[in-house]
């Protein structure tokens, strides 16, 4: 019974990373598309620390912007910055909570050992909100998110 349950959260979870890279790809998505990181015009460094707390949580950028996030995890937990959309990254949260060992890498998100650094180069090609998030088991529900407000090009 309890496979057959792992059985199914894995594949779920599966169907969710499946859908994470489709949207994650080469083509644009809700939140951009993974940055060339000798575009970028912008770094941003981040802090990621055991209070489940990122900072800065707030970021803002102009639409076509390529950033590159250097974040950090100062904490003695493994986090991660996980790029998305808010509905994405619950979606992505419930299947991680039901297999919290699941091991997930895309150009969206970035997954920390303690002390350890690491980067996302992200190209924000949408005007509006994109929600991050830490997608490790307890951690998104504690409020460890933040949000990138990506503004209009026009009239620049
Ligand atoms: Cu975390």
């Amino acid at each position: 019974m309890k496979h057959a349950f792992r059985a199914t959260a894995f594949a779920s979870l599966l169907a969710v990373a499946a859908a994470g890279a489709a949207a994650s790809g080469t083509h644009d998505s809700a939140i951009g598309k993974p940055g060339v990181a000798t575009k970028a015009v912008r770094t941003v460094q981040i802090d990621m620390a055991d209070s489940m707390r990122f900072t800065p949580a707030d970021i803002s950028v102009t639409q076509g912007e390529t950033v590159r996030f250097v974040v950090r995890n100062s904490g003695k937990l493994k986090h991660e910055l996980v790029l998305g959309t808010e509905q994405d990254l619950k979606a992505h949260y419930a299947a991680m909570m039901k297999s919290p060992e699941m091991e997930h890498a895309e150009p969206n998100m970035v997954t920390l050992a303690p002390g350890k650094t690491g980067e996302v180069v992200w190209q924000f090609t949408k005007a509006g909100k994109i929600d991050f998030g830490c997608l490790q088991a307890g951690h998104y529900d504690a409020g460890m998110k933040g949000a990138v407000n990506v503004a209009s090009a026009k009239g620049k």
